[in-house]
């Protein structure tokens, strides 16, 4: 790599090799502390700075993204009257999700976790945060064009916004209301954005439970070919 290099473009990679055990122990301790991450739906209302969300919705948009294009917003609620309302909206949709349209198959699945319309983690965690994807980009003239592999991408971010949630000692859930086309209403977004996941994020009620679950063994989740 020679002069020239950062006018095409490209500057070069920051990588520090660690010892091979200390890598292990990292590795190990990381996953030791996501292995304790439990997701609940019991918040209190004991309130979160701002920052701590600024922060983990800076580490969720450090997500690798089709072409860079990072095709996600993070609409973050704090406002009681806002969240109020979307609780309204959200149980009204479950509501009818839990009553009518439910399959079968669907409510074999769901008995074991409990959940059911009422959605009051909606009002009680400090923060709600709705993740919207970008199926297209605005271009500078105002004209749109494509994002890609969006779904990926914002699964991605997602799941670094739960990881970074959780390392700071706070809690989330997912909450996919069905359908939640209301958001973009409510909270004024554009056409090209979807909301995608709703995470409200706060400290665990004193009393909060959680289903008596397990995590599927290495061996049920992975092939190795060596
Ligand atoms: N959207 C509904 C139903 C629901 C669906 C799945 I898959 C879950 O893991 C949990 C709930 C709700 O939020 O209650």
């Amino acid at each position: 790599m020679g002069e020239g290099d950062e006018e095409s473009g490209f500057i070069r990679l920051e990588f520090a090799e660690a010892p091979a055990d200390e890598m292990l122990q990292r590795a190990r301790s990381f996953y030791e502390n996501m292995d304790r991450r439990r997701t609940t739906r019991h918040f209190s209302g004991k309130e979160v700075p701002r920052e701590m969300i600024e922060l983990a919705i800076r580490t969720a948009s450090t997500a690798p993204s089709g072409a860079h294009l990072q095709p996600w917003t993070f609409v973050a609620i704090s406002d009681p009257g806002l969240k109020a309302r979307i609780r309204e909206a959200a149980e009204s949709e479950e509501r009818r999700f839990y009553e009518e349209r439910i399959p079968d198959a669907w409510a074999e699945v769901l008995e074991p976790l409990g959940t059911d319309h009422v959605k009051e983690h909606i009002t009680d965690a400090p923060w709600v945060v709705v993740l919207f994807r970008q199926s297209q980009r605005e271009r500078g003239n105002g004209e749109m064009a494509p994002t890609y592999y969006s779904q990926e991408s914002c699964g991605m971010a997602a799941g670094l916004f739960v990881a970074a949630v959780h390392n700071m000692g706070l809690a989330t859930l997912t909450h996919t209301p069905s359908p939640m086309g209301f958001l973009r209403e409510i909270l004024g977004r554009p056409e090209h954005e979807h909301a995608m996941l709703l995470l409200p994020v706060g400290y665990p009620s004193d009393d909060a439970r959680v289903p008596d679950l397990e995590r599927k063994g290495l061996g049920d989740v992975s092939q190795f070919h060596e």
